[in-house]
């Protein structure tokens, strides 16, 4: 840890030597082991038990891709969304469309069909294909946004849903010939998965992430954590899969990353105590993926017993600060049980990850170095580079930083400076030792639980009722959740509509998470001169 990381022009490099990243897609990369583990589950669910072997997987996953090419017409580029919880044909239909030629755009499995109906309309959606549940909402985006494109269900209990094509149909044709996917071409730049991310600012936009963007990150998890997780013919891991698969952190760190190296996911639709703490008795998870407050709930639930831990080997938290009293709180939980505690820092834009924390390390305030072939700079607000403890923006530059934007070039024009450094808009300080510290966010993001909550979507719905001038939207600190919205209103004159008038209109077009839970009446929002608002002041 005591590596030469700051170059003389105050450029942090990473410790770990450089990783080599393979030419290849990531559908290729994901299956490139295959024959070591052909029989071995690739992923079940913690509340049905469902489960498919990696053979199956595979097959499934190319019998889909070549009925979207033969039945539904689809060709390289395509894009196709997923809207679905976290259910062991996740990672079919992925693999699925990629193998198509197809680009994944991912929904939030709890989003209203307002928020869909934007992601269709931007992505220019050409299939959808949702979980039974989720096929409802879709149907009234399409409405929405007038579009009138075919909608796969992913049944698995409720007959199928009317105007729908059934998933299972498609993934066990037993009479399909794959090789029509040889004709099927992809090359490492070209854009493999599209989840949004409102960035710096504004609202959520398509994050075009490549082949060789999330073939690198897997890659670039070659640190010490590596050894910790692992399938050798005796033995193999697994990994839990609460975190949303729809999200960077789930897709590329717990389903990429992990069925590569053959591990077992096992799926659960949502963050629910019985099927987290059977997740880890009954399934024995040995590697967890979290967000900050499922450590507040491992350290804090009467329902947790050391033997929760019996089998865990590796907990890393990310998405959002994680409170070090916290990681305490678990620990002495586990009463002396031992594992390995890191923390990772990412974003949707980096594919995600970032830096990630030493195994042996017990401060639990940092979140660790740069990954193998991630540099970083830490800037003052004229973009000079400053020194070691000193705080500022931190810039990002890797093989796993995102192209870019879909169709947008203004807001790539504001995240790329000095030739591929990615403003994070995250305010950090690193260390002598290269040791990152996240202090504070520049960025106007408001993070629930470690969900993003764009403050400019909800300005713009509030600004949609008709009592409401004007609207100012913040992030304050929440012990549970870590932040929560509070809005600034301001009314028109003669309004007496009530505070929780305005929750309840908000709360019908926008995902539960989001939803706004103080609202302050004021007499102007404080704007800037060309008309920002200063969310400082307001902070
Ligand atoms: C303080 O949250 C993510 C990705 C997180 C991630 C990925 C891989 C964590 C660990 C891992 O192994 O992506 P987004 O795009 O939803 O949100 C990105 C923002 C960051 O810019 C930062 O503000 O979320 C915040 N954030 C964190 N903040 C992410 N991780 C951390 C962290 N501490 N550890």
């Amino acid at each position: 840890r005591h590596k030469h990381v700051w170059s003389k022009d105050n450029v942090v490099k990473s410790p770990y030597e450089d990783v080599n990243i393979p030419e290849m897609t990531i559908v290729d990369y994901v299956w490139r082991d295959l024959e070591k583990w052909p029989t071995k589950t690739a992923v079940h669910c913690g509340v049905t038990n469902r489960s498919y072997s990696y053979e199956q997987m595979y097959k499934q996953s190319r019998t889909l891709a070549t009925n979207l090419i033969k039945k539904f017409k689809v060709r390289s580029d395509d894009v196709i969304g997923i809207m679905s919880p976290n259910i062991p044909e996740y990672p079919i239909v992925t693999f699925g469309v990629l193998a198509a030629g197809g680009i994944v755009t991912t929904f939030n499995p709890v989003y209203t069909e307002y928020e869909v109906q934007r992601q269709i309309e931007i992505s220019d959606v050409k299939i959808m294909i949702a979980f039974e549940n989720c096929v409802p909402v879709v149907n009234k985006a399409l409405k929405l946004a007038k579009k009138n494109i075919p909608v796969i269900s992913i049944k698995v209990e409720k007959p199928l849903p009317e105007n729908t094509v059934s998933l299972m149909e498609l993934i066990e044709d037993p009479h399909v010939d794959f090789d029509i996917l040889k004709s099927v071409r992809r090359k490492p730049n070209d854009v493999a998965i599209m989840p949004y991310s409102s960035g710096t600012t504004g609202l959520p936009k398509g994050v075009e992430l490549t082949n060789r963007n999330l073939v690198a990150n897997c890659e670039q998890q070659t640190t010490d954590v590596r050894q910790y997780n692992y399938t050798t013919e005796t033995h193999q891991d697994v990994v839990l899969a609460v975190l949303p698969l729809f999200h960077s952190y789930g897709l590329t760190i717990v389903m990429l990353n992990k069925m590569a190296a053959g591990l077992k996911l096992l799926t659960l639709p949502k963050f629910q105590p019985d099927s987290f703490l059977g997740a880890l008795k009954i399934h024995r998870s040995n590697i967890l993926y979290v967000a900050p407050p499922m450590v507040l709930f491992l350290g804090s639930s009467s329902q947790i017993t050391p033997e929760h831990f019996a089998s865990v080997r590796l907990v890393t938290s990310g998405a959002a600060p994680l409170p070090p009293a916290d990681v305490e709180k678990m620990m002495s939980k586990a009463q002396g049980r031992k594992f390995g505690i890191v923390q990772g820092y990412g974003m949707t834009e980096a594919a995600p990850l970032v830096t990630l924390s030493p195994l042996d390390c017990d401060d639990y305030e940092t979140v660790g170095h740069a990954i193998p072939n991630v540099e970083l700079r830490v800037v003052d607000d004229k973009m000079n580079n400053l020194g070691p403890g000193q705080v500022g923006e931190l810039l990002i530059k890797g093989p796993n930083i995102m192209k870019g934007y879909r169709n947008n070039p203004e807001a790539n024009t504001e995240v790329f400076v000095d030739s591929g450094w990615y403003r994070s808009g995250d305010i950090a300080n690193i260390d002598e030792c290269g040791l990152v510290y996240i202090t504070d966010r520049l960025k106007e993001l408001i993070k629930v639980k470690g969900y993003q909550v764009p403050p400019a979507e909800l300005e713009n719905v509030l600004k949609e009722h008709p009592s409401i001038h004007d609207a100012a939207v913040i992030g304050v600190p929440d012990a549970s959740t870590g932040e929560r919205p509070k809005a600034f209103v301001v009314t028109v004159p003669g309004s007496n509509v009530k505070d929780h008038e305005i929750v309840e209109f908000v709360e019908k077009r926008v995902a539960p998470y989001k939803k706004i839970t103080e609202i302050e009446f004021v007499d102007s929002i404080p704007k800037s001169v060309s008309g920002k608002i200063l969310r400082r002041l307001l902070q």
